[in-house]
């Protein structure tokens, strides 16, 4: 066996495995990431497409943002479509000025993983048996890769291995607890090199079901509809999703939308899913390990970059200023976070999706509450105030109304 030491073990290199290396580095912080797929595999997954401004500020903190500034789109709003009529939410104007960027994730994995590359650090991938031992007294990690045995002893463990990785698998089950809501329908989603259908991302509500009309550059496409979680993607052509989602459409945008080959199809199914506390002694989760959102809000890729830029703070307290504060608040500072973007996805995917299993009562009060969001300043702020990021903080000016 070929033993090693490090100050953190990273688990995982998705973007919070990936980006958490990153910040180490940067603050002269020894790590070594553990990875279970190659990396070619870990490079071309397609996911989330839309960056939060405190995630596009993170990635420039990381210095890897030459990319994301050349190639980024600025949105400025979304539009919702209900009863075949757009209605444009102004996220710039609603929120005093902030917008979302519009940067796959592959192409944040792929500029992080260069970072990393060109930087010479560590990555083992395809590591087999991935074991995390003793977090709560001296923590190490042990694996296989090519037909070798790995004992890393580290300080710490940052497990950013996604919702089915080892980490959150290893604590003993009396001292997590979880919540969870499963959806029982999941999205269908494509991509192909055909300029999307509208300049701004479209979130459809239709009594056929959701669907959201995305985008990854000028040139490609990202669209999705949402299908029932049995369904399987070998019962939809291209033609039959294309079909499906112009149904779902008003006729400007039918009329507008270009079809081509699908170069990506699959199914996501859809869950809520939350885990407290996020800290087990030297055992750190981050990102999908921590919890899931259904995408609709569009907040798993800016959740796990915030834990991130909480956990790397934390870890760079402990280790160049001697202080124990940031890892002892890290569970209770991303939790409060999470809590609120759990909250706002569930809503979302509420308020926009077809649930075979809602009453007349139930559809009818939600037409009324998207009615509602859609005709109000206070009931639009809010949408935007959330989809664009939480800040950090809570708002000063709310102290001052009872002041
Ligand atoms: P990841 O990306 O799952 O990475 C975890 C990594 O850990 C590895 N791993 C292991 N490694 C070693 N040992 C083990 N035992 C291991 N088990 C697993 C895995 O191979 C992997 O490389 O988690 P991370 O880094 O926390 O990142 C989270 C994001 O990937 C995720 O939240 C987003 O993709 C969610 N999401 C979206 N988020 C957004 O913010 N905006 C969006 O627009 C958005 N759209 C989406 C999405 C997710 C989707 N799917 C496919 C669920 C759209 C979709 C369709
Ligand atoms: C995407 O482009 O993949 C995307 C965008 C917005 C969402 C979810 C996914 O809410």
């Amino acid at each position: 066996m070929e033993k090693l030491s490090t100050q953190v073990a990273i688990i995982g290199s998705g973007p919070a495995g990936l980006l958490l290396g990153q910040l180490l580095y940067k603050a002269g912080i020894d790590h070594l990431i553990i990875e279970q797929r190659s990396a070619d595999y870990v490079a071309a997954r397609i996911r989330a497409g839309i960056l939060e401004q405190v995630s596009v500020d993170l990635l420039r903190k990381a210095g890897v943002a030459e990319n994301l500034e050349k190639y980024g789109l600025p949105h400025d709003g979304i539009e919702i479509l209900t009863h075949q009529k757009k209605h444009r939410i102004n996220l710039n104007k609603l929120t005093g000025g902030k917008q979302v960027t519009v940067y796959g994730q592959t192409e944040v994995t792929k500029d992080l993983m260069q970072a990393r590359e060109s930087q010479q650090l560590q990555t083992f991938y395809e590591a087999d048996n991935v074991r995390i031992h003793d977090f709560d007294t001296q923590p190490y990690v042990t694996f296989d890769n090519k037909r070798q045995s790995f004992r890393i002893d580290c300080q710490f463990i940052a497990g950013c291995d996604g919702f089915h990785g080892v980490c959150r698998a290893s604590v003993p089950q009396e001292k997590i607890k979880t919540f969870e809501k499963v959806y029982p329908f999941g999205w269908l989603g494509v991509l192909a090199d055909v300029p999307p259908v509208s300049e701004e991302l479209i979130y459809v509500q239709s009594e056929r079901g959701f669907a959201l009309c995305s985008m990854r550059s000028n040139t490609r496409s990202r669209y999705y509809i949402q299908v029932p979680i049995t369904d399987s993607v070998e019962n939809w052509s291209d033609e039959a999703f294309w079909a499906e989602l112009k149904n779902r459409l008003d006729e400007d945008s039918r009329n507008k939308l270009v079809t081509g080959a699908s170069i990506e199809k699959s199914i996501a199914p859809l869950r809520s899913f939350i885990t407290e506390p996020m800290r087990f002694g030297k055992l750190f989760l981050a990102g999908d390990a921590a919890h899931i959102v259904p995408p609709t809000g569009a907040k798993g890729l800016n959740l796990a970059a915030s834990d991130i830029g909480f956990l790397a703070e934390a870890f760079i307290e402990y280790f160049n200023r001697h202080s124990e504060h940031g890892i002892d608040n890290y569970s209770q500072k991303c939790l409060a976070r999470v809590w609120k973007a759990e909250r706002f996805s569930w809503w979302m995917t509420h308020l926009l999706h077809r649930f075979d299993t809602e009453s007349e009562f139930d559809h009818r009060m939600k037409q009324a509450e998207l009615s509602y969001i859609l005709e109000s300043f206070a009931g639009q702020s809010s949408l935007a105030e959330n989809y664009v990021g939480l800040p950090f903080e809570a708002d000063v000016k709310l102290a001052a109304l009872n002041a």
